[in-house]
């Protein structure tokens, strides 16, 4: 396979990485309908995990089977696809070598009252399943987060180790953020900038709204303030990523209507956003306007900015 001009600049901003992980962001960047253009569409599937099986998979009974997200997947020309330990166990082997996949290594759930989330996979099962990348989830904001990132440490340390690529979720929440401020801009790219300086080779947030949360940081935005406008503030998150030398993706969200998703993609790719995460808005509308979906997405990342 020979690598775009892109991602070879892509890769060039991973300074410490082996072949090995260089090779495994390589595969996510070249893969699908996107492959080469440094752009990505990810499928996450772990809501099962964080919100119950009848909450994600009811309105779309088909995808109870972890086979159908990777064949929804791999139709749709997507870069890889995400998901916890028992739905690659139930499905890697029947789809090896047809997508990248990423091990999601730790889960909350919503029978919890703690911020918090458990480690359910380790680097050796991400190798033995195939997977180009685990996944972990940092909540910057919990009380918890800095165990979370401790735990991070050791098993971005195996996995970078072991030729793997790691993908951090970057969820700002806890007892001092209210709703608004989960996604606030200023709390999104102090969430982007913590998850790039922990190490992670791609960042997942939230889209940011337009409010700012942190007290402390709010004379710093009225002396140099982001425009209001939603492609600014993609832009202001992926400069919070070392001035987009980390990819940076951003989440769907809650289902929601085809336009409002789209208009959000417009502005990330105009913001210079590596793409779009996304999991509720794909594998709950049937198959195929689910793939409609994920087609006009496509085309928005394929169009000239
Ligand atoms: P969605 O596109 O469905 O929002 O998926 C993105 C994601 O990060 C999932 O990986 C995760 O399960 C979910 O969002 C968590 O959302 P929240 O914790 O906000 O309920």
């Amino acid at each position: 396979m020979k690598l775009t001009r892109k991602v070879k600049e892509i890769l060039s901003w991973y300074e410490s990485d082996n072949p090995g992980t260089k090779a495994n962001l390589a595969r996510i960047l070249m893969t699908g309908k996107l492959g080469g253009t440094g752009r990505m569409v990810i499928l996450p599937v772990d809501q099962g995990f964080e919100h119950g099986p009848a909450r994600s998979f009811a309105p779309n009974p088909a995808a109870y089977d972890p086979h159908y997200h990777f064949e929804l997947a791999i139709e749709a020309g997507l870069n890889a696809y995400a998901a916890p330990l028992g739905a690659l166990e139930a499905s890697a082997a029947s789809y090896a070598g047809c997508i990248p996949t990423i091990l999601k290594v730790n889960h909350s759930n919503s029978l919890a009252t703690l911020k918090d989330q458990a480690v359910t996979a380790t680097v050796a099962d991400a190798l033995r399943l195939g997977c180009s990348a685990i996944g972990f989830t940092i909540y910057p904001s919990s009380e918890y987060q800095f165990e979370m990132m401790e735990e991070l440490r050791e098993l971005a340390a195996e996995a970078k180790a072991a030729g793997l690529a790691v993908v951090v979720w970057s969820y700002p929440r806890g007892p001092m953020l209210d709703k608004t401020g989960e996604t606030a801009l200023d709390i999104a790219a102090y969430a982007a900038h913590i998850a790039a300086l922990v190490g992670a080779h791609i960042i997942k947030v939230k889209p940011p709204t337009a409010a700012i949360s942190l007290d402390a940081a709010k004379k710093t935005y009225a002396s140099y303030p982001v425009e209001d406008d939603a492609a600014a503030r993609f832009a202001h998150i992926v400069k919070a990523c070392f001035n987009g030398r980390r990819l940076v993706v951003f989440s769907g969200g809650e289902a929601k209507g085809a336009d409002a998703l789209l208009n959000e993609v417009r502005a990330i790719h105009a913001g210079g956003g590596n793409g779009s995460i996304v999991g509720r808005n794909a594998f709950q509308r049937p198959k195929e306007e689910a793939l409609k979906l994920l087609s006009d997405i496509i085309d928005i990342y394929k169009s000239k900015v």
